[in-house]
């Protein structure tokens, strides 16, 4: 991915304290509540995020390379619009639609796609609006993650379960869906969802997720080799 290169900022290490804070304020005060900066970004002018307190990139200090070992390359998602990728890309994403976070490249018998819905109507706070998850196979029907309750083409189905090479049960307050060859999926029936995947799929994903390749600069490139910032 390329992230918009930020102009040097301002403020940092200035010797002229005074002169910085002047021109802090007269900064902010051309900043529009609605300019908001994320993951500790301060906004010094209309339209610009000074990112350096986290070293976050994007206009709006929306995405944050983690690049932590003890992260084991699980893709996670919250409240709505919190996601961060296999390769360890943290971004802010305000979509208020159904996305896929998982899906195979190419397509053969064992295909299948992860797909979350967000609220369209949230206005709320983000961990009290509606949210769900899908997992379509090929050749079969969907299964659908909601609250705690789990259904299979469109019916509810007990815990444990399985069906084909999905095994789903409930532990320790998380709907677990793992499959075979694939994934392990954790939902924990409010917003949150963890996705691993097995090794035999590095590389082959694409979706929200990322492309799950070990290089983290490439994972909001999209399926037309565009690469895509969110602002
Ligand atoms: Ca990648």
């Amino acid at each position: 991915m390329v992230f918009k290169e930020l102009e040097t900022p301002l403020f940092l290490s200035s010797p002229v304290q005074n002169y910085t804070r002047e021109r802090r304020k007269l900064h902010k005060e051309k900043c529009l509540p609605s300019e908001t900066c994320f993951n500790g970004g301060e906004c010094v002018q209309r339209k610009r995020c000074d990112c350096s307190r986290y070293n976050a990139t994007g206009s709006r200090c929306q995405t944050v390379h983690n690049t932590g070992s003890e992260r084991d390359s699980i893709c996670r998602t919250w409240g709505q619009y919190h996601f961060e990728t296999f390769d360890g890309l943290y971004y802010y994403f305000p979509g208020k639609s159904t996305y896929d976070l998982v899906r195979q490249n190419g397509l053969d018998e064992q295909s299948f796609s992860i797909q979350v819905h967000n609220d369209p109507e949230c206005t709320d706070s983000v961990y009290t609006c509606g949210r769900a998850v899908s997992l379509f196979f090929a050749g079969d029907g969907e299964i659908k993650l909601q609250g705690n309750n789990v259904t299979y083409k469109g019916h509810s189905v007990e815990l444990p379960h399985i069906v084909e090479h999905v095994h789903i049960q409930r532990i320790a307050g998380y709907t677990i869906v793992r499959h075979q060859f694939a994934f392990t999926l954790a939902w924990d029936g409010i917003s949150t969802l963890y996705i691993k995947m097995t090794p035999d799929y590095l590389g082959k994903t694409k979706g929200l997720c990322g492309n799950n390749n070990a290089v983290i600069q490439d994972d909001l490139m999209t399926s037309f080799g565009k690469h895509f910032l969110f602002s």
